[in-house]
């Protein structure tokens, strides 16, 4: 049975891809902050709850060497700073870039030591479209663009070694992520979308998807918008 790791897994993406991954068959360690809903996620999935902060280096090492994951699931994600540069807490800031790029950075140097000692290895990042095209965001954007970079330059640095690196972008998710109650984002344009936004299961079926490639095929990088939604344009600002 494969192990997978997944993390921000207490809501939308990382809650439906460890369902998806569970009801698979894969052995799901799912790693969050809020113990009561891992609790009742391992009570709903069969997975095994794993309470921490990504940013938390040494926690993380422990889950790391516990569950001793096949497939990582760098999924957690925060939309601090989102709304704008200016108008940005310096601390939030700085908890952007260490939960959205310096955790997926760390967690997958922790998983590479067990799966190059395998000779197999799977690190799914879910990137998004802000690190692809220019929108709204500095912080975010710039946070996502370098897990693009990262996936795409690990890619070259495993080569040879069997391990696969997918990144999937997704457009507007219809999740927690927009909701400014949690504490992640001012209501802005960023608010829950009033069209059909991507559902958390449509990505974790393209994680499914990624994974159940056979190990030649690398399903490198999938970009996924919901229909209503597209890219593209010239912003002009007029100053009087
Ligand atoms: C954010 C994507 O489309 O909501 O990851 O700006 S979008």
């Amino acid at each position: 049975m494969k192990r997978a790791l997944v993390t921000g897994a207490t809501a939308g993406i990382g809650k439906a891809i460890v369902e998806r991954l569970s009801a698979d068959g894969y052995s799901v360690t799912a790693v969050g902050r809020r113990k009561e809903r891992l609790d009742d996620l391992a009570s709903q999935t069969g997975c095994v709850p794993a309470q921490g902060d990504v940013t938390d280096v040494t926690r993380m090492q422990d889950i790391v060497e516990q569950s001793q994951p096949d497939i990582l699931i760098n999924n957690a994600g925060i939309g601090l700073a989102i709304s704008g540069l200016e108008t940005a807490e310096p601390n939030d800031i700085a908890r952007a870039f260490a939960v959205n790029v310096t955790a997926p950075a760390q967690l997958t140097r922790m998983a590479l030591t067990g799966m190059k000692a395998r000779g197999t290895g799977h690190i799914v990042s879910i990137g998004s479209i802000a690190g692809l095209h220019t929108l709204v965001s500095s912080v975010y954007g710039a946070g996502k663009a370098a897990i693009h970079r990262f996936s795409q330059n690990l890619r070259f640095e495993l080569v040879g070694t069997g391990i696969r690196i997918t990144e999937i972008c997704p457009g507007r998710v219809e999740s927690e992520f927009y909701d400014a109650r949690t504490g992640n984002i001012e209501p802005n344009n960023l608010e829950h979308a009033s069209f059909k936004a991507l559902e958390p299961r449509d990505v974790a079926d393209i994680v499914a998807f990624a994974l159940s490639a056979p190990p030649h095929v690398n399903i490198a990088t999938i970009e996924v918008l919901p229909t209503e939604q597209a890219i593209g344009g010239v912003k002009i600002g007029t100053k009087p």
